[in-house]
C-alpha cells in the first residue's frame, strides 16, 4: 500500500503580465496560470492522487480580486482525492494583513478538502489506514530570515507515521538568495527534522534533475507555468509515492503550455538566414514567446532579406522581441561601388580584404564612417 501525492508550488495566480505583450497576451498568460491548475488537478485525479500539495506561493500577492479566489477554489473543488494542502510562501504569506483573503478562499472550498498550513505544529491525518503527519514551515511575512523549520527539530517524530515536512523559501546551493531574506535553509538543517519526506517550494527550478523513478527525500517541483525569459523549462510538478515501508518513487511531469525561449545566433551568409528561419519555423506558432538576437556580417543584398526574414518569423511564434546587431560585410565589390578607385580609403579597405583578417575590414569600415560623420 502506498500514499500518492501531486506536489506543486510557485503557481503565482492573479501574476500581471508587463512586457510589451499584447493585451490579448497579458491576459491569456494570466488566464494560463488558472487553466495550469485546473490540468494539475485533473491529472492528479487521473493519477488517483491521495493529497494535492501546493508548497506556497500559490498566489501571487496577498491581495487578490474576489473573483480569481473563486475561480481558484472553484478549481481545487474539483479534486476527488482525499486533502488539497495549501502552505503560505513568501508571496501569499500568512499574518494579518492577509487573513481577509485567506478566510474568502477557505469559504469558498469544500468542507473538509482543505488543510490550510498557517501554523507551526503538526497536522495530523489519515489516508486509508495510514497515518500521516504534516510538519509545516509556513510563511508569515514577505521576507524574513528565519528558515520557519526549525521547530520541527525538537518534535518527537512517530516513526510508524509517514513524516512530511512541507515548506517555503530559498535552499541554500539551489536558489539565489544573497542577502538571506527568503526564509533560507540549507539541507542539513532540513535533515536534521529526521522527516521522511520534504516537499518544497520557491526556487523555480526542478529537484532533483531526473524525471522518472526517482529517488529522493527532498523535492523542488519549480514553477508550473513558465512566467519569462528567465524560465528555461516549460513547467513541471511531482508525482510522489510513499510506500509503507517509507520508500519513496517519484516522477515529474510536464505542466506548462507557453514557453519562453531566447535565441542569439551568428548569421554570416544566405544559408545561415535560411537554417535560422527554419530552425524558428519549427517552434510552436501559439506558444512560443521568443527573443532573438542576430549578429554577424552580411552582404547589402542579404542584409536588406532581413527585414523579410523578421517579418517571417513573427508569423512562426506568438510573440517575438527583435534585435538586429548584423552589420554589412565589406566586399571588394562594396569598395568599388562605394569609394573612387585609388583613393585612400578604397586602397586602405581593399588591402585590409586581402590579409586574412576578417574583422580588420570590418572593423576599419566603421571607423572610416564614424569619420565622414
Ligand atoms: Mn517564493
Amino acid at each position: 500500500m502506498f500514499i500518492k501525492i501531486f506536489h506543486t508550488a510557485d503557481l503565482h495566480l492573479g501574476m500581471q503580465f508587463t512586457r510589451g505583450y499584447t493585451k490579448d497576451l497579458k491576459d491569456a498568460l494570466n488566464q494560463e496560470r488558472f487553466d495550469c491548475l485546473k490540468r494539475m488537478i485533473k491529472t492528479a485525479n487521473d493519477e488517483k492522487c491521495d493529497l494535492f500539495v501546493i508548497a506556497g506561493d500559490m498566489f501571487q500577492t496577498v491581495k487578490i480580486p474576489t473573483k480569481d479566489i473563486r475561480e481558484t477554489a472553484s478549481i481545487l473543488n474539483d479534486f476527488e482525492g482525499t486533502r488539497v494542502i495549501i502552505l503560505p510562501g513568501n508571496h501569499d504569506y500568512y499574518n494579518e494583513d492577509s487573513k481577509q483573503m485567506w478566510n474568502s478562499l477557505k469559504d469558498k472550498v469544500k468542507d473538509g478538502l482543505l488543510i490550510f498550513l498557517d501554523m507551526q505544529e503538526v497536522v495530523e491525518l489519515t489516508v486509508g489506514e495510514k497515518k500521516i503527519n504534516i510538519y509545516p514551515g509556513p510563511c508569515f511575512s514577505q521576507h524574513s530570515e528565519e528558515n520557519m523549520i526549525d521547530w520541527i527539530k525538537n518534535d518527537n517524530v512517530e516513526s510508524d507515521s509517514i513524516n512530511i515536512g512541507i515548506t517555503h523559501g530559498s535552499v541554500e546551493g539551489f536558489s539565489p538568495d544573497m542577502e538571506k531574506k527568503y526564509f533560507p535553509k540549507s539541507l542539513r538543517e532540513l535533515e536534521v527534522c529526521n522527516l521522511d519526506l520534504w516537499l518544497l517550494g520557491h526556487t523555480h527550478i526542478r529537484y532533483p534533475r531526473e524525471t522518472e523513478s526517482v529517488k529522493s527525500d527532498y523535492f523542488m517541483p519549480a514553477t508550473p507555468a513558465p512566467d519569462g525569459f528567465d524560465c528555461f523549462h516549460k513547467g513541471s510538478a511531482w508525482l510522489i509515492e510513499v510506500n509503507s515501508d517509507k520508500s519513496i518513487k517519484a516522477k515529474s511531469i510536464l505542466t506548462g503550455k507557453y514557453y519562453f525561449k531566447t535565441i542569439i545566433k551568428t548569421v554570416n551568409s544566405f544559408d545561415d538566414v535560411i537554417s535560422l528561419k527554419n530552425e524558428i519555423q519549427s517552434e510552436d506558432k501559439d506558444l512560443c514567446l521568443l527573443k532573438l538576437t542576430v549578429e554577424g556580417y552580411l552582404d547589402e543584398d542579404d542584409l536588406k532579406t532581413i527585414t523579410t526574414i523578421e517579418n517571417d518569423i513573427k508569423g512562426f511564434v506568438r510573440y517575438l522581441e527583435f534585435e538586429n546587431n548584423i552589420k554589412l560585410k565589406i566586399t571588394k565589390d562594396f569598395i568599388s561601388k562605394s569609394y573612387q578607385q585609388d583613393s585612400f580609403p578604397y586602397n586602405f579597405l581593399n588591402k585590409l580584404i586581402d590579409s586574412d583578417n576578417k574583422i580588420a575590414p570590418q572593423m576599419a569600415y566603421d571607423l572610416l564612417k564614424e569619420v565622414q560623420k
